[in-house]
């Protein structure tokens, strides 16, 4: 049972630590490994970015509502928003709070973006309280993971990222550390999860591209984007390509440049969940902003997962 709190307590701790990390290079090209760890140490305090603050709101839903509550989770985003604007939110998810503000129903706003609904990654990167909470229950997961995006990504690409990204969080904490990681096993449990081609495709680049040494050739077959399916395969070939190491996942993810920050948010919050709280640096953990409230936060939800 301890195993399973260090999970809870490294996915959402690593999501804020990749997130944190990952924020001061956003937008940028590529950049070499050494120069990211030295970037890392000379900030004395890791602030975080909307992919916490909204990750912060989805697990304080689960939390107040033990387990998921549509309306209160689009409130909670709304509320947390209101009070911290500046965490650098995407285009998108402000204009919908602004519609539930005036009287649209929290699942019906979101389709009225870019026609459809939004494929961006911002569902896919707040998902890790979801993926720990409901690792024992796929269905139940799929089902949380497309409501919880719907709320303010309705696009069908953003919705399956966000399931593929909360599934390999699940997978990632039902694995245990102490055995020789599989990545083929790995993979293969996404695969026949997810339901979408462009994903089943991505999972499959993912397998030939294990070991690849160019960068370049990573980031052309898989992206470094914002948008779901340019980020969510990503995230998941920097896990499994350095499986043993939280250190190294996340900061091959940031080297990768690009959405830095959610990729490395990804990242951290599968490897978190698969090696638990004390792989990730202390030297890192001790500088994160409200690093308390988040390790809180997910103690409490493993406190609800171990009551049932
Ligand atoms: N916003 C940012 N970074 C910009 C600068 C931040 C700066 N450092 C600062 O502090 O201000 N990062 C964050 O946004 C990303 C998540 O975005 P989200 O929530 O998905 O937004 P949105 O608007 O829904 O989608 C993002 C863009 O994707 C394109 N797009 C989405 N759906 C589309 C569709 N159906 N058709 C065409 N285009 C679509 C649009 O360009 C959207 O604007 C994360 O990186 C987070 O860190
Ligand atoms: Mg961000
Ligand atoms: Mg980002």
């Amino acid at each position: 049972m301890e195993a399973l709190r260090s999970k809870f307590l490294g996915s959402l701790l690593g999501t804020a630590v990749g997130d944190a990390l990952g924020a001061s290079l956003e937008g940028w090209h590529m950049v070499d490994y050494n120069e990211v760890q030295a970037l890392a140490e000379k900030r004395s305090l890791l602030i975080y970015t909307d992919d916490t603050h909204m990750a912060i709101g989805v697990a304080e839903s689960l939390i107040e509502n033990k387990g998921f509550n549509g309306e209160h989770m689009a409130n909670t985003f709304i509320g947390n928003y209101d009070l911290e604007p500046y965490r650098g939110y995407g285009p998108g998810p402000p204009r919908i709070f602004r519609m539930i503000k005036g009287g649209e129903a929290w699942d019906k706003a979101a389709e009225k973006l870019y026609g459809g609904g939004s494929y961006g990654n911002g569902s896919a990167m707040r998902i890790a309280p979801i993926g720990v909470f409901y690792y024992d229950n796929p269905d139940g997961l799929r089902e949380v993971a497309y409501e919880s995006s719907r709320i303010t990504h309705a696009h069908e690409l953003g919705k399956q990222g966000a399931a593929l990204q909360a599934y390999a969080v699940a997978l990632a904490t039902a694995s245990d550390p102490f055995s020789p990681f599989k990545s083929a096993d790995f993979l293969r449990g996404l695969g026949n999860f997810i339901q979408h081609e462009v994903y089943k495709e991505k999972l499959k680049s993912i397998e030939r591209l294990i070991g690849e040494e160019d960068k370049a050739r990573v980031v052309l077959e898989l992206g470094n984007g914002i948008e779901a399916f340019n980020s969510v395969p990503t995230a998941i070939y920097c896990f499994v390509s350095h499986p043993r190491s939280f250190e190294e996942a996340v900061v091959y993810a940031i080297s990768l440049g690009g959405d830095t920050d959610t990729i490395a948010a990804m990242t951290g919050a599968i490897s978190g969940a698969y090696l638990g709280i004390e792989s990730i640096p202390e030297r890192w953990k001790e500088k994160l902003e409200n690093r308390l409230y988040i390790e809180g936060l997910a103690e409490r939800l493993w406190r609800i997962k171990r009551q049932g």
